[in-house]
């Protein structure tokens, strides 16, 4: 089901129309009311009466995570503090965290934007979601709430944490849909099956899940074990939150809403724009944003957009999973490697659990990367010798997909740290050796 087909299906030419008048006033906004913003056009050399149309885009400065927390908190508010309604913020794991303000309008629209992307789970009246991403300073629980809220569905604000009350709440109230992270989604998955209740005690047939990096092969994973469809659903704090864009019915790239932010691809070396479809840093303009517009703002997430007409209908622009933030990956032995890599190829392998444990360290000047890795139940064995046969098949994987030799530890089920949140997925003791 398509919420707001006007807009989602609107022509290629109507878009760029709309994003070109939305554009030049989100511009004129920030100009006149942020001095931040004032100065780096100033310094750029860009006046607003230069950005008449959305190509003109490439002339306005980006906006880093450095340069929000250099204006925390409030530094890049358009508006007066009597206008805002809510504030959140981004935990982050260093330093002061990330702030977004909004007006009235902008929770509106943000709720029609994680509307958007529940209406392709049918989600409406009669529906009961549970909204297991947490509630507080960050966006997830409060963002999917709202949308659900627009949807006209039950809101089951369960918050994240409690699993077995998740799963007594989840069957005795009928949640048919279930909106957190992956990989706390996963975990709810294992605690049913170890609990009494039946899948087919649940109602649940469709899932929202983002916040964090996940693959088809967890994709495949869930819907196996919850028996529904799972979506992704992507956002962050400096775009409002959840339901920047959402997967469609034919689970083949994010449709991102470009009425609200107009995505850019670029190459975070040379910040120069990337060729269609090449892949990049992912860039985001806010059009419509009062309380914090935000412009050319570098996510770090890598990913590359994809301008073919999709099958459903909806005109607007895909994107390809995320691959993994900039931040994020390792450099081990001169070889790039993002963490969402290990959990593609662990999940090719059906003896393996899809959770994982990534610990680098260097020893006499040479990196180390220890991979732990759970065996299903059935498979497991504490005899090293037992353990053997299936450890080869995943070294040589990922050896050929990934590039790196892995020491590989095989762990009892259930024993790799599970997550309520977004999954921690490594320790990098290198760090220590630099600081
Ligand atoms: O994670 C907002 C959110 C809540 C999105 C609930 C979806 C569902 P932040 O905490 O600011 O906001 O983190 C934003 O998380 O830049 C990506 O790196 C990552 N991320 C978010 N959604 C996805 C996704 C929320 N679907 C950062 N796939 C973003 C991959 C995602 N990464």
């Amino acid at each position: 089901m398509i919420h707001n087909p006007g807009i989602e299906c609107m022509p290629r030419e109507d878009m760029r129309k709309l994003q070109s008048e939305r554009l030049v006033k989100q511009v004129k906004i920030c100009y006149d009311n942020v001095p931040f913003y004032k100065k780096k056009m100033d310094e750029k050399g860009v006046k607003p009466e230069d950005i008449k149309s959305i190509d003109d885009i490439v002339k306005l400065p980006f906006t880093c995570k450095t340069d929000l927390r250099d204006e925390y908190p409030f530094g890049l508010q358009a508006v007066p503090m009597s206008k805002i309604r809510r504030i959140h913020a981004s935990s982050g794991t260093t330093g002061k965290p990330v702030v977004d303000t909004y007006t009235d309008n902008d929770i509106a629209n943000w709720s029609e934007g994680v509307a958007r992307v529940m209406a392709v789970g049918n989600v409406g009246p009669g529906d009961v979601v549970q909204v297991a991403y947490g509630y507080g300073l960050f966006t997830g629980g409060l963002g999917v709430h709202e949308g659900a809220h627009t949807r006209g569905a039950i809101q089951l604000p369960t918050s994240a944490g409690n699993s077995s009350k998740q799963i007594m709440l989840m069957k005795d109230f009928g949640s048919t849909a279930l909106a957190c992270t992956p990989s706390y989604a996963l975990h709810l998955a294992e605690v049913i099956e170890k609990s009494d209740v039946k899948i087919g005690d649940l109602k649940l047939r469709v899932g929202f899940f983002g916040a964090e990096p996940w693959t088809e092969g967890m994709r495949r994973e869930l819907e196996r074990k919850l028996n529904i469809k799972a979506y992704d659903i992507y956002g962050l704090t400096e775009m409002s939150g959840p339901g920047v864009g959402g997967e469609c019915e034919c689970q083949n790239g994010t449709h991102l809403w470009e009425d609200m932010f107009f995505p850019e691809i670029i190459n975070p070396d040379t910040l120069e724009p990337c060729a269609p479809g090449e892949c990049g840093e992912l860039v985001f303009t806010s059009l419509c944003k009062e309380a914090m517009p935000i412009l050319r703002y570098r996510t770090r997430d890598l990913t590359r957009l994809i301008y073919e007409p999709c099958k459903c209908g909806r005109t607007m622009v895909r994107m390809d999973k995320i691959l993994g933030r900039s931040d994020d990956m390792l450099i081990v032995r001169g070889v790039n490697v993002f963490p969402s890599q290990i959990e593609t190829v662990l999940t090719e392998f059906p003896v393996f659990t899809p959770q994982y444990y990534i610990t680098v360290d260097r020893k006499d000047n040479e990196d180390s990367f220890d991979l732990d890795v759970e065996l299903r139940e059935e498979f497991f064995s504490p005899n090293p010798s037992k353990q053997m046969p299936y450890i080869k098949p995943l070294y040589d994987r990922i050896v050929s997909l990934v590039g790196i030799k892995p020491n590989i530890h095989i762990k009892e089920p259930g024993s790799i740290m599970r997550s309520t949140g977004k999954a921690k997925h490594v320790t990098d003791k290198r760090i220590l050796y630099n600081d």
